[in-house]
């Protein structure tokens, strides 16, 4: 039953509206027949990691759902990242937004690489800020030598005023797409943009290897550097030609995500019509640019009282986050002086509610109901 009398929250001391948590980012777990079947296998075989069978399956229909050439799977979009940097030959000074999750940046920095932080329109690296810091750069002779832009929930905007930066000034640019598996814009996959893009199948995505990621590419050749980058360097079989990490995916992540991706057309429809419901707190028709299909995996709100929101919400057991919050800037002493009003002011209202499996349309309309009471009374 919908909660629709203030004195019903459970602030005031009532039982939750749920017994059991709502979480953003609990996995959604396929059919486990499907992944029981290729765990035998792999065990059978006894092939289970090294680019094995299941990896390159993986890759292949990757390739194919996403329409773009080169599909490199890695063991996590963090060293996926690096891995892509590598590839790139980059040095010195990446430009990249704040608001987004700290892997973005501590994996450029992990690998030497300084983040330069940019701030955000609505929620996307602002091509204006990116220009100025490169013009600012070259004044003082310290070059940028690339973009690192950020899909927030997936999601682009903007890419193709960024690609023209990149080629005015002879940056490379690439994205972090840790969360955009199956968007599209103007229908083609938003894996196009830039030289490449970077997914994650974290547990916690909307397709879930366990863990798991992959380099995407219509770049031949910076895709067999990152075959190479991610299996030490090795070349061929017998000896490492330089550089090189263990990047590479095991066979049971591949049979994950295989088994995941079977159910994600149902999965995206299922939360499509959760975003729906929840409607009245997301606005999404307002901030998805057009021509986006989105997997709708993140429904993102915003609130002038966030805090309050996700209190009343959490004594509920809806257990909101705040996905991206704090601004990367805030997170480590050398960023301190950074001024970037408008991150700061959108990573103080966003708040992520649940989605997935766990998630009924009736669930969504109490979240709704819960809000809507909430506000009446702040
Ligand atoms: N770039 C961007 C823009 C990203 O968003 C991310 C990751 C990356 C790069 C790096 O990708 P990977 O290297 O991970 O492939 C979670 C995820 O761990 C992280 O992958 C994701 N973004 C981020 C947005 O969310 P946390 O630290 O907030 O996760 P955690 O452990 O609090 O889990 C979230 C919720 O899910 C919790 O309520 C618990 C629940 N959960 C989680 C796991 C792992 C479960 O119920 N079961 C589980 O197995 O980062």
């Amino acid at each position: 039953m919908l909660k629709t009398e203030k004195g019903r929250l459970a602030i005031n001391g009532v039982s939750p509206a749920f017994r059991k948590p709502l979480l953003v980012g609990k996995p959604n777990i396929p059919v486990c027949d499907d992944f029981n079947v290729m765990l035998d296998d792999i065990l059978y075989n006894e092939v289970l990691t090294n680019n094995g069978p299941y990896v390159r399956k993986m890759e292949s229909v990757f390739a194919r759902f996403t329409g773009v050439k080169n599909i490199v799977a890695v063991n996590n979009a963090t060293v996926g990242l690096m891995i892509a940097a590598k590839a790139m030959g980059l040095t010195g000074k990446v430009i990249m937004p704040a608001y987004t999750f700290p892997a973005t940046a501590t994996a450029m920095q992990w690998i030497g690489l300084e983040p330069v932080f940019c701030d955000i329109k609505d929620y996307w690296l602002d091509p204006q800020h990116v220009k100025n810091q490169i013009e600012y750069s070259l004044k003082a002779k310290a070059p940028v030598s690339a973009i690192l832009g950020v899909h927030p929930y997936g999601v682009p905007k903007y890419c193709r005023e960024m690609q023209d930066i990149a080629d005015t000034y002879g940056v490379k640019l690439f994205y972090d797409a840790a969360a955009s598996f199956g968007v599209k814009q103007n229908s083609q996959s938003v894996l196009h943009y830039g030289e490449c893009s970077v997914v994650s199948l974290h547990a916690t995505k909307i397709i879930n290897g366990f863990e798991g990621g992959f380099i995407a590419t219509d770049n031949d050749e910076l895709a067999e550097r990152c075959r190479q980058l991610r299996n030490f360097g090795f070349a061929g079989k017998e000896y490492s030609e330089g550089e090189g990490i263990n990047g590479k995916m095991t066979e049971v992540n591949a049979a994950m995500a295989l088994a995941s991706f079977a159910e994600y057309d149902r999965l995206v429809a299922h939360n499509r019509l959760i975003a729906s419901a929840y409607e009245f707190c997301l606005g999404f028709q307002a901030w998805l640019p057009e021509g986006t299909e989105y997997n709708y995996h993140y429904a993102v709100a915003r609130y002038e009282r966030r805090d309050y929101i996700l209190n009343v919400l959490a004594a509920e057991c809806v257990m909101a986050r705040k996905y991206y919050w704090p601004g990367v800037h805030k997170t480590q002493k050398q960023w301190e002086n950074c001024y970037l009003p408008e991150t700061d002011r959108i990573s103080s209202r966003v708040l992520c509610l649940p989605t997935g499996k766990q998630m009924t349309v009736s669930y969504a309309e109490e979240i709704v109901s819960i809000i809507k009471l909430a506000l009446e009374i702040a």
